[in-house]
């Protein structure tokens, strides 16, 4: 797989290389997007809320429950906002599906010791459609490496090209396959193509594979997770105008307090 080592912002040439990757084997591989110490408070930030979940008694498992789901990150911590709302995902993100790209969901996955494999899929929205999938980017995937991605410990796998075939797998279909291990050092971000067959690999060491998972879509697409509500109007007041984007909170018609301001009539929709 391809990487490439990145201190500071990206120019327009890694932007043109990402894009071109993401269209063809539909995925990239960014090195040290973060620090490694970045990496591993944000590692530990999300062990700590997946103890939470299952003390509340309210955690999501799959994968003979050894895989761990943390959802709606965004209202749990500075990290995660920090985090979905990186320059460096944004300028790609943007890049590909338009400036007034929007979340779709941020959330993390980890797959603990003796997991399975998650199972070869899509992601939302292409999973909620019925093929053929229409042509260009819908929605992107970006996998934050919260540890060192490995073969064994549970990285990433992804069939280069599969998105063109503008349909999910059928079952057993990508077991067939070359797939490539999306294997990277801790703070590393793998980018792909939404409609990309792909999954997480058995995690056959001791230690647990914490990874981040932040999917953004065209403004157009409603979003996998309720992203308008995971902040209040008072917690959104300091935030910056580009996390109440990404949250849906710029697009007028899809605002929650939307019903305050306007209201049908026989003709229409009138303000006031
Ligand atoms: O955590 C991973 O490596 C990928 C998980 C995934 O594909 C998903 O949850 O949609
Ligand atoms: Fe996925």
């Amino acid at each position: 797989m391809k990487t490439e080592a990145l201190s500071t912002a990206l120019s327009p040439e890694q932007l043109d290389a990402i894009e071109e990757a993401l269209r063809t084997a539909g995925f990239y591989i960014l090195e040290h997007v973060i620090t490694p110490e970045e990496a591993e408070y944000a590692r530990t930030a999300t062990l700590a809320l997946a103890e939470t979940d299952m003390a509340r008694g309210a955690h999501h498992t799959y994968g003979n429950g050894n895989i761990r789901r943390v959802w709606a990150l965004v209202g749990k911590g500075e990290i995660f906002r920090r985090l979905i709302q990186h320059p460096t995902v944004i300028a790609v993100w943007q890049r590909v599906l338009g400036p007034d790209v929007i979340a779709s969901t941020f959330t993390a996955n980890i797959v603990g010791p003796g997991a399975p494999a998650g199972g070869w899929h899509i992601d939302y929205p292409y999973w909620a459609m019925q093929p053929p999938f229409p042509d260009g980017f819908l929605t992107g995937q970006t996998v934050w490496m919260l540890d060192d991605f490995t073969s064994d410990n549970g990285a990433t796998a992804c069939i280069a090209g599969s998105h063109k075939t503008l349909r999910p797998p059928q079952r057993g279909e990508a077991e067939q396959l070359p797939m490539e291990v999306a294997v990277g050092s801790q703070g590393s971000v793998l980018f792909t193509n939404g409609a990309i067959w792909h999954q997480c690999l058995p995690n056959s060491t001791d230690q647990p594979r914490v990874g981040l998972l932040g999917m953004y879509n065209r403004s157009v697409v409603f979003p996998q997770e309720d992203m308008p509500r995971q902040l209040s109007e008072e917690e959104l007041a300091d935030e910056s105008d580009l996390l109440k984007q990404l949250l849906g909170r710029r697009i007028p018609f899809r605002d929650p307090n939307h019903g305050l301001t306007w209201r049908r009539t026989a003709t229409g929709f009138e303000q006031g």
